[in-house]
């Protein structure tokens, strides 16, 4: 049988591929816990500075296997705390950059999958679809967070509650993206957006990515009390000094150290 997760590494980038692709990688739990260990294997992987998450085929995640609800034995509370919800806490948690790489549709759990990246990239052809209306479900991980504070709380409502398809040059305006690529050379240019992003200052990032997420919930002091604490440990570590010093002699900064 195939593996559910896809697991693939070049330069520094880690790329976790959701594998069912008849059903465009629709999840099961097998799926959801599985990408949720790969998520902590490559954090805890020294030769990864970059994950990229991304589906195979033409979908990106259909969200929940509706094949794969009845009899599993759980609640929906108690399923989504054993599955989702470590999933999406684990790609805002993770201290290196997650990307989503939209590469096709992504519905409902998937829309929220798409949504959860630091950095998400879509090919041409991706939609995102707040579908759980359409089955009478709420959003859940992660999209009734994510997505009114991306586009607000009217445009997030009417996306959810008529179930419409965002295409991905109206994903770019609203904000639901960083980039649009060609469905042509998308892996490939995911693949170079992502070594870019490996050459970054890794430890400097994994504290903008805690700043920038306790400011999302936080006031102004503290957003300023977290940056100086969070600044004296970029400032006293070596890729700061690489930094300057880099600057002073006019060549790039090498923040790679093998
Ligand atoms: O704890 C809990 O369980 C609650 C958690 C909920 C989280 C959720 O994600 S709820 C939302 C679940 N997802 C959906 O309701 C989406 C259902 N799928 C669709 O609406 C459409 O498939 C899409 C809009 C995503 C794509 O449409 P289209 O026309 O491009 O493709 P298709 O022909 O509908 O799908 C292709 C195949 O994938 C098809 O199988 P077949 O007929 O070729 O054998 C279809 O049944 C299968 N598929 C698509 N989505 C799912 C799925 N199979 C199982 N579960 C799916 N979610």
């Amino acid at each position: 049988e195939q593996p559910v997760i896809l697991v693939s590494d070049r330069s520094a980038v880690r790329t976790l591929t959701l594998n069912r692709e008849s059903k465009l990688n629709a999840a099961n739990d097998d799926l959801l816990l599985t990408l949720t260990d790969e998520l902590k294997r490559a954090d805890a992987d020294p030769s990864v500075r970059v994950v990229v998450i991304t589906g195979a085929g033409r979908g990106f995640c259909a969200g929940q296997d509706l094949g794969d609800v009845s009899g599993r034995g759980m609640t929906f509370t108690e399923h989504l705390n054993h599955t989702y919800n470590p999933l999406v806490r684990t790609i805002r948690g993770l201290s290196k950059p997650v990307i989503s790489a939209v590469n096709g549709v992504a519905a409902g759990a998937g829309a929220s999958l798409a949504l959860a990246g630091d950095v998400r990239l879509w090919a041409q052809g991706a939609s995102l679809i707040e579908v759980f209306s359409n089955i009478a479900l709420v959003p859940d991980s992660g999209s009734t967070w994510f997505l009114p504070r991306l586009v607000g709380y009217h445009r997030a409502f009417e996306l959810m509650a008529l179930a419409e398809k965002v295409r991905a040059e109206d994903a770019l305006r609203l904000g639901l993206c960083e980039q649009v690529f060609p469905d042509e050379t998308f892996r490939d240019d995911v693949q170079a957006y992502a070594e870019r992003l490996a050459t970054r200052p890794a430890h400097a990032l994994k504290l903008t990515k805690q700043a920038l997420n306790a400011a999302l919930t936080s006031t102004l002091d503290q957003a300023l009390d977290l940056e100086a604490e969070l600044q004296q440990l970029a400032g006293d570590h070596w890729e700061h000094e690489e930094g300057v010093t880099a600057f002073k002699q006019k060549r790039p900064a090498q923040f790679v150290r093998s």
